[in-house]
């Protein structure tokens, strides 16, 4: 597919997506979604990504939510039709084997908050702002932000949030734990490169094992999310990436994962 709302590029194991309507602050439209769902299809088809970014256009903002001209025409129906298409493609990009970074450069409100929300984790640029500010618009988050700020951060914090609509700083979404890391914006890219290629450098079948269990398991009462943990692990070891991980400790060399199961 050609793509004009986002910008997908592979270089070395690393997948990224650009959310690129910058004069719009990346806001999400229909057919941006529509491009989106696209490339997270290519991506689960593609063995050749390890990792994926997630980041915006131009200086300002990651996304701003969803597109709100499209948002304010929409009838009770339109709007379930669009809030259940959204929440399938952020569930794509959480089920998505490979692990998922979004580098926040600028702001990430509403729906685009929820995406960061849905990736694994999040590093975010000084200037990165974040909100889920539907209250103001007399409507809900409606692509999991009700569902997955309270499991992050706490259900008192995120009802603050929800019913204020206040957009907080990256230091205090650092603080709140929404965040991994905040950095100056122009090393944004370059440190979640690092942080992809140093994950990228693990076995595949490892990293997937775990983003299951964690994932699974999260939602789960303990003795469930253990014994999804067993399963992932004895997956683990049936694959030629766990031999060839420790027999190259064994053997004082470094491992060269091939992120396959069998030779
Ligand atoms: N939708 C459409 N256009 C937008 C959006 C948006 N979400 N955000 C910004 N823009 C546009 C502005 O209209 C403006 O366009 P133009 O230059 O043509 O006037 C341009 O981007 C630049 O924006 P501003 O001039 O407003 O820039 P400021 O720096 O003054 O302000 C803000 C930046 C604070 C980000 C401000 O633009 C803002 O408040 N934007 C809206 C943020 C928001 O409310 N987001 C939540 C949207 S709702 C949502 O995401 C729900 C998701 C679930 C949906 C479920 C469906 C039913």
């Amino acid at each position: 597919m050609n793509y004009s709302n986002i910008i997908f590029k592979i270089e070395e194991g690393i997948g990224t997506i650009v959310f690129n309507r910058p004069k719009a602050l990346n806001a999400l439209n229909s057919e941006l979604l529509e491009e989106f769902s696209c490339a997270l299809e290519e991506i689960s088809g593609n063995e050749d990504i390890k990792v994926l970014i997630l980041t915006g256009a131009g200086e300002k903002s990651f996304v701003a939510g969803a597109d709100i001209t499209e948002l304010a025409k929409f009838n009770s129906l339109e709007g379930k039709i669009f809030a259940k298409k959204g929440q399938s493609i952020i569930s794509k990009l959480q089920e998505l084997p490979i692990p998922v970074i979004s580098a926040v450069n600028g702001f990430a409100l509403g729906g685009g908050s929820e995406i960061a929300l849905a990736s694994d984790f999040i590093y975010a640029s000084e200037k990165a702002v974040f909100g889920l500010p539907e209250i103001n618009l007399g409507i809900i988050p409606g692509f999991g932000g009700t569902q997955r700020l309270p499991r992050l951060i706490g259900i008192n914090k995120a009802k603050e949030m929800i019913f204020t609509g206040r957009m907080i700083t990256a230091s205090e979404a650092l603080g709140f734990g929404m965040v991994n890391r905040v950095v100056v914006p122009e090393a944004l890219m370059d440190e979640t490169i690092k942080t992809a290629k140093i994950i990228a450098s693990k076995g595949k079948v490892s990293l997937r094992a775990a983003k299951q269990a964690i994932n699974g398991g999260i939602n789960a009462d303990l003795a469930t999310g253990c014994s999804i943990e067993v399963d992932s692990f004895a997956l683990c070891m049936s694959s030629r990436d766990a031999k060839e991980g420790t027999s190259a400790f064994l053997e004082k060399r470094k491992a060269d994962f091939k992120g396959t199961m069998k030779d």
